[in-house]
């Protein structure tokens, strides 16, 4: 995934037409797609195919299992085409080797979620974040899904890893975060649903929050 707009678009609507729609409208301001439980399981997995005409797929499965199962889901999602999967960490370093063993026969890539961005995800999962942040580094994942919200805890795991893992973060926008901060605070990628695909006109909120990055980048805020 190439480093280019600094945006994923998180396309979260479960009707395949409108899916299509946003990704045409958007794909110019976004590295990637990320796409999830509510369009594929409303559309199907054949839908990651036909977004990928428009930019690179992550698909969002926060697979969690044990590794035979894992990598039996990994299998499913990379033969349908994703170039990345999402996964949790929480289940251990056996189940992510199985993600990432699968991921690299396919030459994709694993994104582990460190810490999770709404509140809950402070109750029970942060107190962990750091050790899944160096698992995650030891194991060799791609990158870490990391919250917008808390930019302070982007910078923390940003300490942690060095510049060996990407990060991804979501929260920008509907969830209170703000992309600017996050990137400032060591993000590769901000992840957007809601403020783009519910906007009046998505290609506009995109491009907003894309120039939003762009001037941040350059040191203007
Ligand atoms: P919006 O809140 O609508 O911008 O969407 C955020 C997207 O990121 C959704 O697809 C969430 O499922 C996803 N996400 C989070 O919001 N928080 C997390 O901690 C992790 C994810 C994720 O793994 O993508």
């Amino acid at each position: 995934m190439e480093r280019n707009t600094c945006m994923i678009l998180a396309l979260d609507v479960t009707d395949r037409e409108e899916a299509l729609k946003i990704a045409e409208d958007v794909w110019e301001f976004v590295d990637a797609i990320k796409v999830g439980y509510p369009l594929i399981l409303a559309t199907g997995l054949g839908i990651i195919r036909e977004l990928a005409e428009f930019a690179p797929i992550i698909a969002d499965f926060k697979v969690a299992d044990i590794p035979n199962t894992n990598r039996l889901i990994c299998d499913q999602v990379f033969e349908a085409g994703a170039d990345a999967v999402i996964v949790q960490g929480f289940t251990g370093r056996d189940s992510l080797d199985a993600c990432i063993e699968i991921a690299s026969e396919y030459s994709r890539d694993v994104f582990v979620v460190s810490e999770m961005s709404h509140p809950g995800g402070a109750e029970f999962l942060q107190p962990a974040a750091e050790a899944i942040a160096r698992m995650a580094l030891e194991a060799g994942a791609f990158g870490l899904v990391a919250p917008a919200t808390r930019p302070e805890r982007v910078k923390k795991i940003r300490k942690i890893i060095g510049d060996k893992l990407t990060i991804i973060s979501p929260g920008v926008g509907a969830q209170g975060g703000r992309a600017s901060d996050v990137i400032a605070a060591g993000a590769d990628w901000v992840i957007v649903g809601r403020s783009i695909y519910k906007a009046e006109s998505p290609k506009d909120a995109a491009r907003e929050i894309a120039e939003e990055i762009q001037a941040e980048l350059r040191g203007e805020y």
